[in-house]
């Protein structure tokens, strides 16, 4: 996701070193603009972002802690476009979306996400409206997603009009009191006369209180040219950037507020319906500069996460009772949060942390196969109280596994230490230690001096 962006800074941070140089300073900033070109960000915001930063930064007067300055506000006014944040719910219920955006940018995909999201974390009764009347899938598309959501769908295949659908939609919504209608659309593969039309025709029909435009990450440049003219036609009130996963470079979720100057609202991070992010400005400068987002991880897990269990789990941990139970319980819902690596990047200074996981797969570790076999071949007592494994214990579950005794011990210790350590991080001022660790690790770690 934000890799790429992130090394250009934390690259350039390290390159300041001194107080009053300025050497140092044109050396960072030649530095920030290579690899800012590099990741994609468009030459106009590059241009942007350097000058600004050189002016405070030599307002300020130079080093690094200026330098970090210059560059978390410069980074800040560039992402923060003013208008709404996030989801806003209006006054009167139902709050009104329309989903708009080219054909396969994501948009009914994005639409099951956002009902996800409203319904799981927000608590709110979405209907799904199903407007998309050109393609031939797309109702069933919606359905199949609805239905697995558990979100209410309002289709009519008996008409073609999108229009009609809308208002038939409106008035169930009404009466059966929603709190957020959204509307999927149909998309073309670029901008027509036809598009435009139809979807002028459905906004006056929705009068929706606000327009999303879901923009595909992948065309790069292109998304910002097409939200461009989606605003100038349609009048649009926020981005949501899809496929931000599949995106290395990251660059134009940069260029998407500061040059179609419309907030950008949520980033789509992959196929599932979890995997979306709320798109705040002062997180996002965060995760950029490698300091972590450490409440969208809380927001991603209690997607996923019973609070009770969760709750349970902090208090297991914080007495060293942490098992092999709770274990395979926090590998089925990591499975369900999305990639190690995502995570990681969210964590204060586990940025570096992320990359050398990049590869790591957890279907299909071979580490992971074992534990979970040694697991299996545990007793219930056993799994709940790691202190009973004693040798003739740990000689059968060997054979039970098929692992040699030697793998089983080392598990175990390994085990062990996690949960010691995971009792120290609980603990006050864990996280420090746990940056401090990694500061030590090198090269993934905080930059120098954002330890604060
Ligand atoms: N990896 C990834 N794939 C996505 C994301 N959003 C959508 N897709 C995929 O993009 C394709 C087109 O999505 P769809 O919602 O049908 O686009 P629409 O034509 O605009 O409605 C589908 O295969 C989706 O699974 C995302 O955030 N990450
Ligand atoms: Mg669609």
């Amino acid at each position: 996701m934000f890799d790429t962006l992130t090394d250009s800074f934390t690259n350039a941070i390290k390159k300041i070193r001194f107080k009053d140089d300025a050497k140092a300073l044109s050396k960072a900033l030649g530095e920030l603009k290579k690899s800012l070109l590099k990741a994609d960000v468009h030459h106009k915001v590059v241009r942007e972002l350097i000058k600004e930063v050189e002016i405070e930064t030599k307002k300020a007067g130079i080093g690094k802690d200026q330098f970090l300055d210059a560059l978390r506000q410069t980074l800040y006014k560039l992402l923060d476009t003013g208008g709404n944040k996030g989801f806003v719910f209006a006054s009167n219920p139902p709050t009104v979306i329309l989903m708009t955006g080219l054909q396969g940018s994501g948009k009914t995909t994005t639409t099951g996400k956002l009902a996800t999201y409203l319904k799981n974390q927000k608590k709110k009764k979405v209907l799904v409206v199903a407007a998309d009347l050109q393609r031939l899938a797309a109702v069933e598309q919606l359905r199949q997603i609805t239905s697995q959501i558990g979100v209410d769908l309002y289709e009519d295949e008996a008409t073609k009009n999108p229009v009609d659908v809308v208002k038939a939609a409106l008035e169930t919504a009404k009466r059966k009191l929603y709190d957020v209608v959204l509307i999927d659309t149909a998309g073309r593969l670029a901008i027509d006369e036809e598009l435009m039309q139809e979807l002028k025709e459905v906004k006056e029909a929705a009068q929706p209180d606000e327009i999303f435009y879901v923009a595909d990450s992948l065309t790069g440049q292109d998304a910002v040219r097409t939200a461009t003219s989606f605003k100038e036609q349609i009048g649009i009130d926020g981005v949501i950037l899809s496929k931000y996963d599949g995106d290395s470079k990251g660059g134009v979720a940069l260029g998407i507020a500061y040059l179609v100057q419309v907030p950008l609202r949520f980033i789509g991070s992959g196929e599932k319906m979890e995997d979306l992010e709320v798109f705040l400005p002062d997180r996002i400068v965060n995760r950029l500069m490698g300091l972590g987002d450490i409440e969208g991880l809380a927001e991603k897990a209690s997607n996923v996460i019973d609070e009770k269990k969760a709750k349970q789990l902090t208090k297991k941990i914080k007495k060293g009772k942490f098992n092999f139970n709770d274990f395979l319980e926090q590998m089925e819902a990591m499975k369900k949060m999305g990639s190690m690596k995502s995570l990681l990047g969210m964590i204060p200074g586990m940025g570096g942390m992320a990359k050398a996981l990049k590869d790591f797969d957890m279907e299909n570790s071979q580490e992971l196969k074992h534990l979970k076999a040694m697991i299996s071949s545990m007793t219930p007592k056993e799994r709940e109280d790691p202190d009973l494994l004693n040798n003739s214990r740990k000689q059968r579950i060997a054979k039970g596994c098929g692992l040699d005794i030697v793998e089983v011990n080392r598990m175990i210790k390994q085990f062990k230490n996690a949960g010691k350590m995971m009792k120290k991080l609980s603990g006050k001022g864990g996280m420090k230690d746990l940056q401090s660790m990694m500061g030590q690790l090198g090269g993934g770690g905080m930059p120098p001096g954002l330890m604060k």
